[in-house]
């Protein structure tokens, strides 16, 4: 409980923080995205994960909350880096399934695009194949919606899930993300490989952008490449960053 109020208080206080990781189009090395993700350091029970704190959030009702908040900066964040003449093409932002069950979802991310003068291609929202195991009558609707308004819907950790193939011919979905436990898992495992190159190739056959997870080696992404890849994410390129050390990161980098 004491958690509980912490948290509360935390989206009203600014003590959540997002971090921003780059994606990387492989064919020519710029930037093709950035994933926001969200940090919350309390002042007296310090770094709390968000493995911790989105359950923690499924569990008190505050998912809702959150989920606005993350939108909500992640879009100011985009346009103020756009203002200071920074060249980021899109933001991702995770949303927990339960986000889906709100009708109101894709009017406030419309909203909120519209609000920081963005438009629907500036945004990708992540959602895990969990999303279809809540069945709650409303998430397919909310999701062919925002769908509908432009906003590029992404399936994060493909791979991991139960009936992935299944979800892929219902879900309105623009890109699909490999599970980081698959390029691990590259260098040294055949079947990963050859589960990477099938991945890939379902993904292309579907019209999909396909995103690889968790690069954290130059073999690894070297593999990646020659599979034919387009975008990859990992350690390899640069961890999570604030704000501020992500525009330095894109200053030299790209
Ligand atoms: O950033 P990190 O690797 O610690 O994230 C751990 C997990 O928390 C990942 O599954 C990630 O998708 C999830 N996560 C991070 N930020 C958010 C967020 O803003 N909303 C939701 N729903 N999940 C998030
Ligand atoms: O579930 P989701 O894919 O949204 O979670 C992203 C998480 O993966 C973030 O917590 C991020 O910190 C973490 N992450 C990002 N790049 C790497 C990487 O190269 N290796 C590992 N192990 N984790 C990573
Ligand atoms: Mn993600
Ligand atoms: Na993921």
């Amino acid at each position: 409980l004491r958690l509980e109020n912490a948290l509360r208080e935390a989206l009203q206080d600014n003590q959540l923080h997002l971090h921003y990781q780059p994606q990387i189009d492989l064919a020519s090395g710029r930037l093709y995205g950035v994933e926001a993700l969200a940090r919350w350091t309390h002042p007296e029970f310090g770094v709390i994960p968000p493995v911790r704190f989105i359950p923690l959030a499924e569990e008190c009702g505050l998912i809702g909350d959150l989920g606005r908040w993350v939108l909500r900066e992640a879009c100011r964040q985009l346009a103020a880096w756009r203002a200071a003449g920074l060249s980021v093409p899109a933001v991702s932002v995770n949303l927990s399934p339960t986000s889906f069950h709100n009708l109101d979802l894709p009017g406030m991310i419309s909203d909120t695009l519209a609000r920081n003068a963005l438009d629907s291609a500036d945004l990708t929202v992540e959602l895990t194949e969990s999303v279809l195991l809540d069945t709650h009558p409303s998430t397919m609707k909310t999701l062919t919606e925002v769908h509908a308004r432009g906003v590029r819907l992404s399936m994060d950790d493909f791979g991991t899930g139960y009936s992935s193939l299944s979800y892929l011919r219902r879900l309105p979905v623009s890109e699909l993300k490999l599970d980081r436990s698959f390029v691990a898992d590259l260098e040294h495992d055949e079947a990963a490989r050859a589960l990477s190159g099938a991945i890939l190739g379902i993904g292309k056959s579907l019209h999909l952008t396909v995103v690889a997870e968790g690069v954290e080696t130059p073999t690894q992404n070297e593999m990646l490449r020659e599979q034919g890849y387009p975008v990859a994410q990992g350690y390899l390129f640069s961890q999570p960053l604030p704000p501020d050390e992500f525009a330095r990161w894109l200053g030299t980098a790209v």
